[in-house]
């Protein structure tokens, strides 16, 4: 069996980080080992969410895991929540994924904005973790705080190119925008691998409604794949379109929730097109 570790926060409500990354990659017939970061009443675009740093406890569970002599076909890691834990990340990737895949999802903002608690400088360390993943999935409002540029709302596919170019520049062998759109209903991921210097876009027709976590879901979705043995771009499209899928169970619910989507009621679409 394939073995994925993953490093991000438990929201105990939220339908994101841990309580996402860990079913999904189950769900996808990997071994799933988890670093919880800390432990929140529920992610942070609730109102009066409790908070409980884990970080002390991280460097005994390696200093176990090390002894233990485990490895991983792949380490990704999610929100992370300070300086510190983005430096336990690098430390992760050197000892566990000695051959394994490093994908760094740097979940810190989106529309335009930073989420509650984040700062610039922070966007600074996470881009040193970046710059030693093998693959980054940014959207484009944490690829702008990793490059300290403007974010800018609109934009053509020139714009895209360069920007992608940039944050493989900076050290990550391939980068993935995720959230992208050229066209009205129209929504997708762009991908740069440097070392073939190729190019890559998938879009679907864009769900009415966006929800929290889907960027996380993305992220799981699109490492198991990888790491399932799908290529590069075919796990891009298989993230894509299970998130598109987790959207549309959800909104054919009549009274679905708002913070997060129907990902368990999408898992036989999951394991039909992982299997196909
Ligand atoms: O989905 C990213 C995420 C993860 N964890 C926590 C969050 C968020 C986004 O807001 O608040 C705690």
């Amino acid at each position: 069996m394939k073995k994925i570790a993953t490093m991000q926060d438990i929201s105990c409500v939220g339908k994101c980080s841990l309580t996402v990354a860990l079913p999904v990659m189950s769900a996808m017939g990997i071994e799933t080992a988890v670093i919880p970061t800390a432990v929140l009443s529920t992610h942070t675009m609730f109102k009066g969410f409790t908070f409980c740093d884990l970080t002390d406890e991280i460097e005994g569970i390696l200093n176990h895991w090390e002894k233990e002599n485990f490895r991983f076909d792949a380490v990704y890691t999610g929100y992370l929540g300070s300086k510190r834990q983005i430096e336990i990340a690098k430390d992760l990737f050197a000892r566990f994924a000695q051959k394994g895949i490093r994908l760094v999802d740097p979940c810190m903002a989106d529309n335009g904005k930073l989420y509650a608690g984040f700062t610039p400088e922070f966007a600074k360390e996470m881009n040193s973790l970046c710059a030693i993943a093998d693959i980054i999935c940014p959207n484009l409002t944490e690829a702008s705080f990793l490059l300290d540029i403007p974010y800018q709302e609109e934009y053509d596919e020139a714009y895209i190119k360069d920007v992608l170019v940039k944050l493989t520049d900076s050290g990550a062998k391939k980068a993935i925008l995720t959230g992208i759109s050229f066209e009205k209903d129209k929504l997708g991921a762009y991908a740069y691998d440097s070392e073939k210097d190729e190019f890559y876009y998938y879009c679907n027709d864009e769900e009415s409604t966006h929800f929290h976590g889907t960027g996380d879901i993305w992220a799981s979705t699109f490492i198991g794949a990888l790491v399932r043995g799908k290529d590069f771009k075919e796990a891009i499209r298989i993230a894509c379109d299970y998130v598109k899928e987790c959207i549309r169970l959800t909104l054919a619910e009549e009274n679905h929730n708002d913070y997060g989507v129907n990902f368990e009621q999408a898992f036989p679409y999951l394991l039909d097109r992982l299997n196909s």
